[in-house]
């Protein structure tokens, strides 16, 4: 059977948001992951859009394509192009999850949820002619002896995290603005590989770099434990991703960075304790942002700070005031988001039910653009707020002065060296991606990544001056940070 595993393009290279090297950063593992059920006498042909150019006058077997919700126009338009041409397709992800029917009058089977046991059930199926129109993921998920990810499929050479992996599905927590909620109803919404799996798998990765896209790492902490002991002693450096609290609690932390943890994506979202308490992002509350910055400062990890724009309680000054707050707590880069109601979540059914919900244009539902009505704050103030905040956190003397916010001169000149390698080189990273030597690129961002010591050389942050004046703003004043 010859099988067409495809990633549409999130963001097409004419929208003046696509930036190639962020699309450039990792392979679609969930597709890699799906194809690992073929049999070994199948063909996999797996196609991500971002990277390279997708072929349409083919004639495969069956076409399988991942559904989010700011590709699913796109998505659409290949499945109905495949199935004219007779082709069987099938439709999975976070958006079908969302929008089934939606999504079936695109597609001869859809799927929902998590796949691991729905996938090879379908295909069981296939091959004896008896496919149903949807396979739901219940009860029984589970990661433990899955076949190995399809890594073979994946072109390394095209991007600059060609290790991503995930060694859990879903989460603990429940706020109210996040997909996992929908997409994981109907069985368990947290589960983890088994330590043994997961470390045979990082083993199987060359290099030393890795990117956990887990929803939140140190979710399952003994889990979390065991397998930072197991990476103990393998010389890798890896990113991952984790709640405030995770931080805060026990000692899981530093057994991470010395596991080889150098940078944490962390969702500090708002600083309003209500905001907080109406998205039931109760993880967050009552503990202090600031001590959790400078725990990871202090440990050498760098800081993806997540902040949303646009919750009910923020007023015109949210923006100045969270970027004051990031760049004065020493924070590596920041995302920044537009609140956004993704169908499925309960945010979306309570903005629905008020009638918020400005457009149905699954495009704009990519964190950029306001498609709800704000409380505080009208549209355009949220739109050019937050356009703002990107423009000023990235600024170079606000890297500059981010940067200086740490205790030791290398974690500052790692930090400089991260962001602006990130943020401001994108002419080169642009040239590099043309010229597929992405991947050459890799062994800078390990060496980046490498180990800060945190012996302090107050010398050191003297030598480097801020280019301004420092300016030092009230947040512990700040409802939902309590240092
Ligand atoms: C990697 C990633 C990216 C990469 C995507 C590139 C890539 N190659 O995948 C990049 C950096 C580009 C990215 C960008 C964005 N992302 Co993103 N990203 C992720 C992340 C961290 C991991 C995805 C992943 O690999 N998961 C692991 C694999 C194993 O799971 P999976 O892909 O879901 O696949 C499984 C199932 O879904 C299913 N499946 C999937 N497809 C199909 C198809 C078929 C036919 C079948 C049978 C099954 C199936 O099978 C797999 C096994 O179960 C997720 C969080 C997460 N944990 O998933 C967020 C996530 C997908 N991103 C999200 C968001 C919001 C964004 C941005 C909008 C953020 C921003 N403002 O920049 C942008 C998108 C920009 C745009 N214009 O839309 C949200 C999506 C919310 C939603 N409801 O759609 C998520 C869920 C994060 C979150 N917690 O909110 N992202
Ligand atoms: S902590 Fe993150 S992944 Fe978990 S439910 Fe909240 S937003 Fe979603």
């Amino acid at each position: 059977m010859h099988v067409k595993l495809i990633l549409p393009a999130l963001t097409e290279a004419k929208s003046p948001y696509f930036r190639p090297i962020k699309y450039s950063l990792f392979p679609p593992l969930g597709l890699a992951t799906l194809a690992a059920f073929l049999n070994d006498d199948d063909h996999a042909e797996l196609v991500d859009d971002h990277i390279e150019q997708l072929q349409t006058n083919d004639v495969p077997d069956l076409v399988v394509i991942q559904v989010y919700i700011t590709n699913a126009y796109r998505a659409y338009d290949l499945a109905d192009h495949y199935r004219a041409r007779g082709v069987y397709v099938v439709l999975g992800g976070l958006h079908v999850t969302s929008l089934p029917d939606e999504a079936a009058s695109h597609a001869d089977t859809i799927f929902i949820g998590p796949s691991e046991q729905t996938f090879p059930e379908f295909l069981k199926d296939m091959r004896l002619g008896r496919t149903k129109p949807r396979y739901t993921s219940a009860n029984g998920r589970t990661l433990e002896n899955l076949p190995p990810i399809r890594r073979d499929l994946i072109k390394r050479d095209r991007y600059l995290v060609p290790n991503s992996i995930v060694v859990t599905r879903g989460c603990p927590q429940h706020c109210n603005f996040c997909y996992k909620d929908a997409f994981f109803h109907g069985g368990r919404s947290f589960y983890t590989q088994r330590v043994d799996e997961a470390l045979a798998e990082i083993d199987r990765l060359p290099g030393r770099h890795l990117y956990f896209l887990d929803d939140h790492l140190f979710g399952d902490r003994r889990f979390a434990a065991a397998l930072f002991d197991g990476m103990t002693g393998m010389r890798r450096v890896f990113q991952g991703a984790a709640t405030v609290d995770s931080i805060l609690r026990g000692n899981l932390i530093e057994h991470a960075a010395e596991a080889g943890l150098r940078s944490l994506f962390v969702g500090f979202e708002t600083f309003s304790a209500e905001n907080l308490t109406s998205c039931n992002k109760k993880q967050n509350l009552g503990h202090s942002y600031k001590m959790a910055a400078q725990r990871l400062s202090s440990l050498g990890i760098m800081i993806n700070g997540s902040f949303v724009f646009g919750m009910d309680e923020d007023k015109k000054d949210v923006f100045d005031q969270t970027v004051d707050w990031a760049i004065e707590n020493g924070i590596t880069t920041a995302t920044f988001h537009v609140l956004t109601p993704y169908p499925g979540t309960s945010l979306y059914s309570n903005m629905d039910a008020a009638g918020r919900i400005k457009t149905r244009n699954w495009n704009l539902y990519d964190t950029r653009h306001v498609v709800y009505t704000p409380t505080n704050l009208t549209s355009d103030a949220l739109k050019s707020g937050y356009d703002r905040a990107y423009r000023d956190f990235y600024k170079w003397r606000n890297i500059a002065r981010a940067a200086l916010n740490h205790d030791t001169l290398k974690h500052s000149a790692k930090h400089f060296f991260y962001t602006t390698g990130w943020k401001k080189f994108e002419a080169l990273w642009d040239v590099i991606i043309r010229a597929k030597r992405l991947n050459a690129m890799t062994p800078l961002l390990e060496g980046v990544l490498s180990r800060v010591t945190n012996k302090p050389q107050k010398k050191d942050s003297q030598l480097l001056q801020p280019l301004d004046e420092r300016h030092v703003i009230p947040h512990d004043t700040r409802a939902g940070d309590t240092s």
